[in-house]
């Protein structure tokens, strides 16, 4: 069974965890959001495909869930000293990968081939591709004014109120190499229970790629990312408010519209009708967690394609 999952950062990185517990290497691709990545002290950082490649390999923080476990922070220490930027966190490993990825996107390298070899350093046998080889930004229209996506996510810990968001750049990218192959093949596509507004929209957005979705013949299963009526971690719950949507699955389940053909809700949480849904204790805190929710969403895209058949 060929499977594609669309994820964004950390919530979304647990799930793929417990697919690649389950899922031969070969048959998993995963497709990653961009629309966070941002040049910062002169470095492309990409901090959706980061946290992947931390994560998948066992690098990931475990108090953080972004960032490497074995870090040290004298960079930042003496960036601090010499009154420069330190609001957006750089370990001193974690340098290596960003300076290493500028070098080679300077160089003219795409930012998928260099993916590719990263997970192949960290010795990740799945696919992992970026939504797009193009700069895409996510900006937000917030009651302070326009905001780039990390300084209203981490220096202004999203608490600004959010009006709309756009992804500047999308409509002059392409899916990235490998990125429509990969939905036309796929059995199954899952999408995490990342940020649908900020993490999932912006894969969306790449001319093509909601196309290909749609025309493909694989089942379409999201992971709700509520749990007991709120988000577990960043502002989804916040912005279902902020755009005056019932905290609710329903709400994640008609933003995804036709996209989705199955749902995915932790255990006790509403059940939204339209659509084929099944519920499991979606709450990721160890890998055995991570392997509980992956099996879930496919079993409900299994049960998918045998209603078709
Ligand atoms: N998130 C934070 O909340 N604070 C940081 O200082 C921070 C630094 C950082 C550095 C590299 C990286 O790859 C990710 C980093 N993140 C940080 C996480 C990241 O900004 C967000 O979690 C994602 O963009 C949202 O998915």
């Amino acid at each position: 069974m060929k499977i594609v999952a669309l994820t964004g950062g950390v919530g979304g990185a647990k799930l793929v965890v417990g697919l690649q517990r389950i899922v031969a290497p070969e048959d998993l691709t995963v497709i990653v959001n961009t629309g966070d990545d941002f040049t910062h002290l002169g470095l492309r950082i990409c901090p959706d495909i980061d946290t992947l490649l931390y994560t998948l390999s066992g690098r990931a923080s475990r108090e953080r869930g972004w960032g490497r476990e074995d870090e040290s922070w004298s960079f930042m220490a003496a960036m601090r000293e010499l009154g420069g930027e330190d609001w957006f966190q750089l370990g001193d490993r974690d340098l290596a990968l960003h300076i290493l990825r500028t070098v080679r996107l300077r160089d003219g390298d795409a930012l998928t081939a260099i993916t590719g070899d990263l997970a192949r350093a960290f010795g990740i046998r799945s696919t992992i591709l970026p939504m797009s080889d193009q700069a895409i930004e996510t900006t937000l229209d917030t009651d302070v004014g326009f905001l780039s996506f990390q300084r209203y996510f981490v220096a202004l810990r999203a608490e600004p109120r959010v009006r709309r968001i756009e992804f500047s750049g999308a409509s002059a990218a392409k899916p990235a190499l490998g990125v429509i192959e990969a939905i036309k093949e796929a059995d199954a596509v899952l999408i995490a229970p990342s940020n649908p507004y900020l993490s999932i929209d912006p894969i969306i957005s790449v001319p093509g790629l909601r196309d290909a979705l749609l025309a493909s013949s694989a089942a379409r299963v999201a992971v709700s990312p509520l749990v007991g009526g709120t988000s577990v971690k960043g502002p989804t719950a916040k912005l279902m408010q902020e755009f005056e949507c019932p905290v609710v699955n329903y709400t994640i389940a008609s933003h995804y519209g036709d996209l989705l053909q199955g749902l995915l809700v932790h255990e006790g949480d509403n059940i939204p009708e339209g659509l084929e849904t099944a519920s499991c204790d979606t709450l990721m805190r160890s890998e055995s967690d991570s392997e509980r929710v992956a099996d879930a969403a496919l079993d409900l895209a299994r049960r998918i394609m045998a209603h078709r058949s």
